[in-house]
């Protein structure tokens, strides 16, 4: 284990195997100099998993991450070298859908503000400002995944349209797909953003995007904080190019640039779409599982699609 979990994961590891917590060795190198050529599976939590990390552990057949986004890891040269990477997908889906429609909710209706506004007595001066409406508003969803799927279900309850933007179009979903970004936003005045972190996604929700959102727009990031170029944003909604931002993720977790703090009007919360007692317990059983079953030689429960389960034994 190269940083800290939590101690669901750490007895669960502890019970089973010979559990090395590096991260509590004032020199992590020259520890894992002594003791990476003996690792063979790796509980990921934060900080980042390269071909630097996996040169030092070379008898690692697994590495159980902490999430169901697995950008903190080079999955793509995982696979190269045979090593299984797995995440946590499933058991967070109703959480984070949950997070993403409240954020959603307190952004247009404002409700940190208002909350605000009454602990300041300003009630007892004159009612809160009206705010803007989730009435006749168009969601477009970026990656209709689990998540972006359960995001949707939860909004028809609220009766607005929904469209969204993913790689390919997907048969069965009852929803426009536009097969770009750009289109997409020109098409919506609310972009709820669900996409994975990684190379590919990276500042695809740029100015031009927010331009197209548009002056009455709304963006919702749970997906990862990567996917947004986060200067763009920040100009945009000093500029008045969309109206609002509720945002979950960032860039540079846990630093949240001071433009976007000081700016009264957007909802900002600190990573916290899994993040109940219940789905983290369940997030980490499942880190546990995938080494248990890994090392009981019955393969990894959920390996992620660039390290498939094949067959070979652990
Ligand atoms: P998922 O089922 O794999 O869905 C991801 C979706 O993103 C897919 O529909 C995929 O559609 C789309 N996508 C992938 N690459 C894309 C690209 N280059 N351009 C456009 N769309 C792309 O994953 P999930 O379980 O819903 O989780 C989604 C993400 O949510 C995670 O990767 C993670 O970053 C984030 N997350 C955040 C929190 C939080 O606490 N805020 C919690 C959990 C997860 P196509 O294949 O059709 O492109
Ligand atoms: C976690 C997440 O907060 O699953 C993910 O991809 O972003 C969240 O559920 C994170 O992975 C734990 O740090």
């Amino acid at each position: 284990m190269l940083s800290p979990m939590m101690p669901l994961i750490t007895e669960g590891l502890d019970d089973a195997f010979t559990l090395h917590r590096a991260y509590e060795k004032p020199d992590r190198d020259a520890y894992l100099a002594e003791i990476g050529p003996r690792i063979r599976g790796l509980a990921a939590g934060h900080g980042r998993i390269d071909g630097a990390v996996m040169d030092r552990l070379p008898q690692l057949e697994i590495i159980a991450n902490f999430g169901v986004g697995y950008d903190s890891i080079d999955a793509v040269e995982a696979g190269r070298r045979g090593i299984i990477v797995t995440n946590t997908p499933d058991v967070l889906t109703d959480e984070v859908a949950d997070l993403a429609v409240g954020l959603l909710l307190a952004t247009v209706r404002e409700l940190p503000q208002a909350d605000r506004y009454l602990r300041a007595g300003k009630w007892l001066d004159k009612p809160y400002p009206l705010s803007t409406t989730l009435r006749s508003r168009k969601v477009g969803i970026l990656g209709l995944g689990r998540i972006g799927k359960a995001v949707a279900k939860r909004l028809e309850a609220f009766g607005v349209e929904i469209a969204y933007h993913g790689r390919s179009r997907q048969a069965d979903v009852p929803y426009a797909y536009h097969p770009t970004l750009v289109g997409l936003a020109k098409a919506v005045d609310v972009l709820m953003a669900v996409a994975p972190g990684g190379a590919e996604t990276k500042g695809m929700i740029n100015a031009e995007v927010l331009r197209a959102l548009g002056p009455t727009g709304i963006l919702v990031n749970v997906g990862r904080g990567s996917v947004v170029d986060e200067r763009a944003l920040i100009e945009a909604l000093r500029s008045k190019t969309i109206l609002s931002a509720g945002l979950d993720v960032f860039e540079d977790e846990p630093r949240v640039p001071a433009e976007l703090i000081a700016m009264d009007h957007i909802v900002l919360v600190p990573h916290v779409g899994s993040a109940s007692v219940h789905t983290r317990n369940a997030m980490g059983q499942l880190v546990v599982d995938n080494l248990l079953s890994w090392f009981a030689g019955k393969g990894p429960s959920t390996p992620v699609a660039e390290t498939p389960w094949t067959g070979r034994a652990a």
